[in-house]
């Protein structure tokens, strides 16, 4: 591995191999499960084709694009809204035909020249009020683009005027384009904004013994609706989830919930701590990716809970679900052990489904973020060591103090701390190098170029990553599964996610129809373009 590491960056400029060495790590887990340290969170290098996305898409297309009763509206050219409008395959179910489902809609001010050179707060203010005349939602939330940062639009100031006028929630977020360096910046801005304008508006909770958020899932595909499954077999009542499947009014009462549970740490977490920090509400991790992550996590929660009934159910539940999960999976298992997988993904899924690939017997050879930070890498205790650049310091942190009124801890420090002893961890998640294997590449903003290297020294059997590397790795012929989008494909999450995957990932691991393929180039030989002087 540390001979392809080289072979990586050798063809790059000096200054760009030693920076993209520090993102490229040669995975070592020590005894005390400590990892190497990997460059992450920093600036693409420009001329680099990275995969990653802005913070609007951050913002906009994923922590608040799943809400189906908001009017999610762009200020901004029309692209923006079209192309962050259900590409995800965030779905959504309303509880009846009646209840708001805005999620067919595009909303856009759709600026021209002529917005972009007079300014666009008046375009603003006139689609604000049309939506409302025709929709009449309950929030309107609006998500700034790169050019109303540059024109100067102030979209608070409109947001506050429209929100007096019209008598219903208007809030918005500047989440232009460039703020930060990855759509990361833009989870932490959609998390403050959800937190001071929303979070704790309505005391009013759903009733039940069990009350949890669930954060940072978002129901690509359909997962919440598996997630949501399982947990009402269970009889633990979700109050909030952020934001798949969600609603405004989940947000509003998600503060009376008794637990929260992480899902996508990346994207949501800042919500969990300020929820802890204003409420007493306590978070732990929990991961729905795989059969065997799922049930770890219902066992989580029960322990939480500390309920003999609850305790009892889950393990019933579990024992219930896993009979299809066992059969499938050594019916797979059978075709796909020792295969090799490669997950480039996001924030949270490289990780997450490298369970899913362990349980039917297949190895993850490399993985990596598009723009997670260091603690997602290597686990929370990296926190302090963390170094907070500019890019990071001119995304607002919150100051957030106990509510007066509200704050409420859901647990003693005695009872965590027996909790605790009893090996149940708060705040605080592993990362995902000390699961990985000795000698495993891990690849922080893999590129374009760097992605072709590896598929031709390796030949996974099944890479995984998203829209744009798509095509470009069935070129190469090799089996390519989107785990953004899933394809056309899905649920993964729980149970029968987990054998939805088992059985997709088997179709496509042992089908040799990519290895047919001939790009034009290798047919026609006149079409492969070289340079003279190579
Ligand atoms: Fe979290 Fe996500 Fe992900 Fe993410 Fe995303 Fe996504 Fe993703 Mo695409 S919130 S970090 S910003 S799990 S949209 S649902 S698939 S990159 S790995
Ligand atoms: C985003 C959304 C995205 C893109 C996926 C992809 C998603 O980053 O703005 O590149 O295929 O999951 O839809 O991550």
């Amino acid at each position: 591995p540390a001979a392809v590491k080289q072979e990586l960056i050798a063809k790059y400029p000096t200054k760009v191999a030693r920076k993209r060495g520090k993102q490229i790590i040669v995975n070592r887990v020590g005894e005390d499960c400590s990892v190497p340290e990997i460059g992450a969170n920093t600036r693409t290098i420009p001329g680099i084709i990275t995969q990653r996305g802005c913070s609007y898409a951050g913002c906009k297309g994923v922590v608040l694009g799943p809400t189906r009763d908001l009017v999610n509206l762009t200020h901004g050219p029309i692209g923006c809204g079209f192309y962050s409008w259900l590409t995800r395959r965030n779905q959504t179910r309303p509880a009846t035909p009646e209840e708001a489902n805005f999620m067919p809609y595009c909303f856009s001010t759709d600026l021209q020249d002529e917005d972009i050179v007079f300014g666009g707060e008046k375009k603003l203010r006139a689609a604000i009020l049309e939506a409302y005349d025709i929709f009449h939602p309950k929030a309107i939330s609006i998500f700034a683009t790169c050019p109303v940062g540059l024109i100067g639009d102030d979209i608070h100031t409109v947001a506050k005027e429209m929100k007096e006028r019209l008598g219903i929630n208007v809030f918005a977020f500047s989440c232009e384009g460039y703020k930060g360096v990855s759509q990361s910046a833009g989870h932490h801005i959609a998390n403050n904004g959800i937190f001071k304008h929303v979070v704790g508006l309505d005391d009013t909770s759903r009733e039940g013994k069990y009350r949890i958020n669930l954060l940072g899932e978002y129901n690509i595909g359909g997962d919440a609706f598996e997630i949501e499954r399982v947990l009402e077999k269970c009889g633990i009542t979700l109050v909030a989830t952020f934001s798949g499947n969600s609603t405004y009014e989940q947000f509003a009462s998600s503060h009376m919930a008794d637990l929260n549970t992480v899902m996508c740490h990346r994207s949501i977490n800042y919500v969990a701590e300020m929820m802890e920090r204003k409420f007493g509400i306590p978070w732990i991790k929990t991961n729905f990716i795989g059969a065997g992550s799922a049930a770890k996590s219902l066992r989580k929660i029960a322990k939480y809970f500390e309920d003999r009934e609850l305790s009892d159910r889950v393990e019933e539940i579990i024992a219930e679900e896993m009979v299809e999960v066992e059969k499938v999976q050594a019916e797979v298992r059978a075709r796909c052990e020792g295969k090799l997988a490669m997950l480039f993904v996001g924030g949270s899924r490289a990780h997450h489904y490298q369970d899913l690939f362990a349980e039917i017997g297949m190895r993850t050879i490399s993985a990596g973020y598009e723009f997670a930070h260091r603690d997602d890498y290597e686990g929370r205790r990296v926190l302090p060591d963390i170094k907070v650049d500019a890019d990071s310091r001119s995304i607002e942190e919150l100051e957030v103090h106990p509510d007066p009124d509200r704050y409420r801890p859901r647990k003693t420090a005695e009872q965590i701390a027996e909790l605790k002893r009893d090996g149940l961890s708060f705040n605080d998640y592993e990362g995902m190098m000390v699961r990985m294997a000795d000698g495993t590449l891990v690849i922080d903003d893999i590129s374009q170029y760097e992605t072709e290297r590896m598929i031709e020294t390796y030949k996974p059997a099944i890479f995984c990553a998203g829209i744009k590397e798509k095509y470009a790795v069935q070129k190469k012929g090799i089996p390519m599964k989107q785990l953004h989008s899933y394809d056309s494909g899905g649920p993964y999450a729980g149970f029968k996610g987990a054998v939805n995957f088992y059985r997709e990932i088997d179709r496509m691991v042992n089908s040799r129809i990519w290895s047919y393929l001939k790009a034009p180039w290798q047919t026609n030989p006149e079409l492969a373009a070289t340079y003279a002087c190579e």
